[in-house]
């Protein structure tokens, strides 16, 4: 069966012009990586800002980080149907002038303009432009052979998808390979091997020293922190841009500029976060040693005057909640002994001790002072996560030891309250013993781990739940993450014989 031949022309405009798109894409990925600076940022980002926030929320909840690769992968798919579009439609416009050899550089010319629009970036657009145009010269290649059209469509169509596949190739392996590249940047904010501090060096040595020696089981300080973002491409602002503005009901509006927040006296505290959509025994919940300044070091001078307070950050989130929880906030810089990583808020975060993750505001760029309240960029999507964190204890690792022993172990979190003990049942729930707890560390706001030893030979079930610093014992009542956090006691089937 043969198609029509206008059929045949229109599926194959089709297929260039989607060849275009994705080539595009792959253009300027190749020039300015995973930056905001990338073609596909502006739509990616968008993708998750106006879905509806049920959408959002499973993506969160059930699906995690999966969640925010189909996020991502929609926005480059999306940006390249736009890009593709784009192209095509300049094809049409050259060839209905009958100057199809024209069409590369008017493919070139659109998809730039277009790119211009949406990454506000010319290095980035002129990548888009090269990557697009080149497909477009691998689509007007003209035949040699006197094959019949429709086998010459055919070969057009595939020298289009081979073009945007070797730019796509090309442009992601060339990133990889360069070392200011996409890899590099995000992991230890461009830090090289600086020396650590002694008094982190310290620090980060008595947390290993703390942590319990259970197989499986991550020390005090993470050695991975999870990650929660509502853009699908981090901002990546420059120390030298970067300030945060404290305005609003205030006294004396104040700006303050990385160099002046770096040249002021830094502390070290160890001090974990959790996400309040994570689920109950999840790992949404993790403890680093950040460096920076206390708030205070600079809302002294502006003076608040209002109840409530507004922080806002370069990705476009906002959070509100009691001015009060600012006055034990932290602006970190660094994490671990090295500037604060990309992923989790460079070059300046807030720390807000014993509240949940949400309102440890990333790529910090304002401190509003608010006389009333207002509504927080996940309390518009139904959460309530402001406020201080609830007790968990995790039950994240079971072994069978060297001496035949069954061993549970995990971490326990409550928030500023502390954790007072963990107490672990191996009956279902009927009797409960204490586990061992690693020793305190420095700072009010840090998890413990828990373990505990035991014998066992037949199925059983294992229950763990906290007590926290003021004798409450975390509650029972069952919940989902949303909207305040899940609720109940960790419980699993242990086998020994699986074990
Ligand atoms: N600017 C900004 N800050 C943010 C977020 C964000 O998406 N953007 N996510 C929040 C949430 S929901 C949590 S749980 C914590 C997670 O911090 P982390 O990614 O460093 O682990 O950051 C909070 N701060
Ligand atoms: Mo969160």
């Amino acid at each position: 069966m043969t198609l029509p031949s206008s059929w045949r022309r229109a599926a194959l405009g089709g297929t260039v012009a989607l060849a275009c798109g994705v080539s595009a894409v792959a253009g300027s990925y190749a020039v300015v990586g995973d930056s905001t600076a990338f073609v596909a940022t502006t739509i990616a980002n968008a993708t998750v800002t106006l879905a509806p926030a049920v959408l959002v929320t499973f993506a969160i909840t059930v699906l995690g980080d999966l969640g925010s690769d189909i996020a991502y992968l929609s926005g480059l798919a999306a940006t390249a149907a736009v890009l593709g579009t784009v192209a095509g439609g300049a094809r049409l416009a050259v060839a209905r002038r009958g100057r199809p050899t024209a069409s590369p550089v008017a493919v070139g010319v659109a998809v730039a303009v277009v790119s211009v629009g949406l990454s506000g970036s010319l290095q980035s657009a002129l990548g888009a432009a090269v990557g697009g145009a080149l497909v477009a010269v691998a689509a007007d290649l003209r035949e040699t052979a006197t094959a019949s059209a429709a086998v010459d469509d055919s070969r057009r169509a595939v020298l289009s998808g081979a073009t945007a596949l070797a730019v796509g190739v090309v442009g992601v392996a060339g990133r990889r390979a360069t070392p200011g590249g996409a890899a590099g940047s995000s992991i230890d904010g461009g830090a090289g091997s600086a020396p650590i501090p002694e008094d982190v060096a310290a620090l980060l040595d008595e947390a290993e020293s703390k942590s319990l020696s259970v197989d499986g089981l991550e020390p005090l300080v993470s050695d991975s922190f999870y990650r929660v973002d509502v853009a699908n491409v981090d901002p990546d602002p420059a120390r030298e841009d970067w300030s945060v503005r404290i305005h609003g009901a205030v006294a004396e509006e104040t700006t303050v500029s990385f160099s002046e927040a770096e040249a002021m006296d830094h502390d070290h505290r160890l001090e974990t976060l959790r996400c309040v959509g994570e689920s109950l025994n999840g790992e949404k919940l993790d403890t680093a040693l950040w460096t920076g300044v206390p708030l205070t070091a600079f809302l002294d001078e502006a003076d608040p005057q209002g109840e409530y307070v507004m922080l806002r950050a370069a990705d476009g989130f906002y959070e509100e909640f009691p001015v009060d929880a600012l006055e034990d906030g932290f602006l970190a810089v660094g994490m671990n002994g090295r500037p604060l990583p990309r992923a989790h808020g460079a070059p300046a975060r807030a720390l807000i001790p014993g509240h949940w993750g949400e309102i440890n505001v990333k790529w910090l760029t304002e401190i509003e002072i608010l006389d009333e309240p207002a509504t927080g960029y996940w309390e518009e999507r139904g959460w309530h996560g402001t406020g201080p964190v609830e007790t968990v204890a995790k039950l994240w690792v079971e072994n069978r030891r060297p001496d035949g022993r069954i061993e549970v172990g995990g971490a326990a979190y409550a928030g500023t309250r502390g954790v007072e003990r963990v107490e672990v049942s191996t009956d279902g729930g009927t009797t409960w013993v204490e586990a061992e707890l690693s020793e305190p560390l420095p700072g009010d706001d840090v998890w413990r781990q828990w373990v505990h030893r035991y014998e066992a030979e037949g199925r059983h079930e294992v229950v763990v739940r906290a007590v926290d610093g003021t004798g409450t014992v975390q509650p029972r009542e069952e919940a989902e993450a949303y909207p305040s956090g899940p609720s109940g006691w960790v419980s699993k089937t242990v086998d020994p014989r699986a074990l």
